[in-house]
């Protein structure tokens, strides 16, 4: 078993980044040692100048990303961290994937549709591309599972359709078709001010994300502002309807509590958000307090973060050699 999965550096993590994905990553990278396979997370570099971001920011991100997977419980001696730019055989195994991808996979895209919205014309290439590196990530290291949102499903599927056609046209059986592994307890969070769309890195407003960097205070406040409605908590699952606002503020402490909402509706059903919010914000404040304050100490001395990344690399890099190396001898390329 070998998983593996990456998280762009556009930004500082958020926390539908941690509870969506890095909280299940650090779970995962145990299960997965205890059966006796591997686990790889990556920064995807790469992938994050698909959209325009001024050099000194991806840099500065790219580390603090590191720094935050690390202080959240991304084990170094449990799990290859690393970031793409330093594994060059991304790149060039994207390339050749690139000539067994077709035009007409990546135009069913639908992630591509909607970053690109009504400007397709002045969208990058790579920003159509972004699928193909994406299979180039996990190919590379014949990854078994894949821990996607259910935004990602849809790379993945493609990222398998690539392999398959890869090894039919060639002849050869050379990539593990990966499996995505959606884990139940990966809640998708939603921005504070507006339930409808989900919380996001690049999302103007700033009291729609919590970051991860926040301090204990801007944390409380983003939840005491967060938009709700009028109305008492109810008492089960079933009364919440549609109350969208709610709902996500009460994924969100369910998450954080490792719990679920039923249980958290028992403790504060008929209660309004006058005393849910306090409540949220100091358990917030709790869980998330920590691994700021060890992101912040760990920061404060870049170089081992770096060191961790560069370690990280050279396994990577090993890893991925044999399978690039076979990739261009099944194509009959001279290296
Ligand atoms: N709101 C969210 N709720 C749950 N999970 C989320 N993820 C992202 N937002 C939420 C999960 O985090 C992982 C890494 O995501 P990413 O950074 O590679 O890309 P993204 O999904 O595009 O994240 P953002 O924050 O929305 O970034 P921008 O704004 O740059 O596009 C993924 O597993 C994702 O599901």
């Amino acid at each position: 078993m070998r998983v593996v999965s990456g998280i762009k550096p556009t930004g500082n993590l958020h926390l539908g980044n941690y509870l969506g994905a890095v909280k299940q990553w650090v779970a995962l990278q145990d299960d997965v040692a205890a059966q006796g396979g591997e686990s790889m997370f990556f920064i995807a570099d790469l992938h994050a100048p698909t959209e325009w971001i001024a050099p000194a920011e991806l840099s500065a991100h790219t580390i603090e990303v590191a720094a935050t997977m690390i202080a959240a419980g991304i084990d170094p001696a449990k799990s290859i961290l690393f970031n793409q730019a330093r594994v060059p055989a991304h790149s060039e195994m994207a390339w050749l994937l690139n000539t067994v991808a077709r035009v007409g996979w990546l135009n069913r895209m639908t992630q591509f549709k909607d970053k690109a919205g009504k400007n397709r014309e002045g969208a990058s290439v790579g920003l159509y591309d972004y699928p193909v590196l994406m299979a180039a990530d996990v190919l590379l290291y014949n990854a078994t599972h894949v821990p996607v949102g259910e935004d990602q499903k849809q790379h993945l599927e493609l990222a398998r359709d690539i392999a398959t056609k890869f090894n039919g046209d060639y002849g050869v059986d050379l990539f593990t078709l990966p499996a995505p592994l959606i884990s139940k307890a990966a809640p998708r969070i939603m921005s504070l001010r507006d339930a409808s769309a989900k919380m996001s890195k690049s999302n103007p407003s700033e009291q729609s994300v919590v970051k991860l960097i926040d301090s204990d205070d801007t944390i409380a406040d983003k939840f005491r502002k967060a938009k709700t409605d009028p109305d008492v908590l109810p008492a089960t699952v079933e009364e919440l309807g549609d109350r969208a606002e709610a709902r996500n503020l009460l994924t969100i402490y369910a998450a954080l509590a490792d719990s679920n909402l039923a249980t958290v509706l028992g403790e504060f059903g008929g209660k309004g958000f006058g005393a849910f919010k306090p409540a949220l914000a100091d358990l917030a404040v709790a869980k998330l307090g920590p691994i700021r304050d060890e992101m912040v100490r760990l920061l404060d001395d870049r170089s081992a973060v770096t060191a961790v990344l560069q370690a990280g690399a050279e396994k990577a890099r090993a890893l991925a050699a044999p399978v690039l190396k076979a990739t261009q001898n099944a194509m009959g390329l001279q290296v």
